[in-house]
């Protein structure tokens, strides 16, 4: 073993910049900062740490399992390490972006984790629509999971409890779509997990823009993780040609096409243009399929 292997492994709960909240295998929770100019380090890292001061020092980064992020033209932005699952969270109102679903589940399935998508505030007429643009997602093999958080809480939770249990889930969705919710439904004493948080970044504000994980359960098996909402879900780590077999509707059609190559845009003997004429892919699933496409393609 060498040396650095030795040190204890601790679990990285929330990050901030150079600084991140750790928790070891004890259940102790301190401060880190990294050690010199090393690369990000993310919510669900393992991390090798060793004692400086009353502070730690983070030596090193333990393999990932995976890893959720976007990158668009200029930055990469990764949201978490070594998930389970992620759930998207969205609702009727306000109206979600389709594209931003697809890009989530395109981001979640190049990395190789599962998605789940919730359907919240099913108790207002405005989830029937929703419930409609989600039937692609459904027909695909997703599990879409209808509830009303805040108006029917106990249903709610006995939906999503065994779904969450002993798993580490990284939570998505638009702002408004109810994750504070979710997180305060799901999780005892949130307040407080995220007072505490805050207290040891030293810096309140930062955590409703942070990354934050939270356990569900006093044995510590299954924890989420909370993200602030974004604005933009860049896929550019995709290679364009990878994209159609990351969308379970397009992949299902995949294997067929006169050319190997196949972009599926014009090329004649497409068998997903043939799927897409008689109504076995949603037209707005590729249009969707489409723009990313043209995006990916596009010089940077
Ligand atoms: N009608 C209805 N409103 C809800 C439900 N769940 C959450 N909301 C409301 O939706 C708004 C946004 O919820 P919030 O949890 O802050 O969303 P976040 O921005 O994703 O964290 C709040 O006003 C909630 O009270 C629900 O089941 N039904
Ligand atoms: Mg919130
Ligand atoms: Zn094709």
């Amino acid at each position: 073993m060498s040396p650095r292997q030795a040190l204890p492994l601790a679990r990285v709960v929330a990050a901030h910049g150079r600084h991140a909240y750790v928790e070891t295998a004890e259940g102790q929770r301190l401060q880190c900062h990294l050690r010199g100019r090393k690369a990000d380090i993310v919510v669900g890292d393992r991390v090798r740490w060793q004692p400086a001061g009353d502070e730690g020092v983070i030596e090193s980064v333990e393999p990932r399992r995976n890893l959720l992020f976007r990158q668009d033209a200029w930055r990469t932005k990764s949201f978490a390490a070594n998930l389970d699952q992620i759930l998207m969270l969205v609702a009727g109102e306000p109206v979600f972006s389709e594209s931003q679903l697809a890009r989530a589940l395109i981001a979640a399935e190049s990395a190789g984790i599962e998605a789940l998508i919730g359907l919240n505030k099913i108790d207002k007429p405005s989830a029937e629509p929703a419930r409609e643009r989600l039937q692609p997602y459904a027909a695909m093999g997703l599990k879409v999971l209808p509830f009303a958080l805040k108006a029917d809480p106990a249903a709610a939770r006995a939906l999503l409890w065994p779904l969450l249990r002993g798993r580490t889930t990284l939570v998505l969705g638009p702002s408004g779509s109810g994750k504070s919710t979710l997180i305060n439904l799901m999780v005892p004493q949130a307040q407080a997990q995220v007072g505490e948080i805050s207290r040891a970044l030293n810096s309140g504000r930062h955590t409703t823009t942070s990354t934050l994980w939270y356990w569900l359960d006093a044995q510590r098996e299954g924890a989420i993780i909370d993200s602030p909402g974004f604005q933009a879900f860049g896929l550019r780590h995709v290679a364009p040609a990878q994209l159609a077999a990351l969308m379970p509707d397009l992949r299902a059609h995949l294997g067929g096409c006169r050319f190997h190559n196949c972009m599926h845009r014009h090329e004649p003997g497409c068998v997903v243009l043939a799927a897409l004429e008689r109504g076995e892919i949603a037209a707005q699933r590729y249009r969707i399929y489409a723009q990313i496409l043209d995006e990916l393609t596009q010089p940077a």
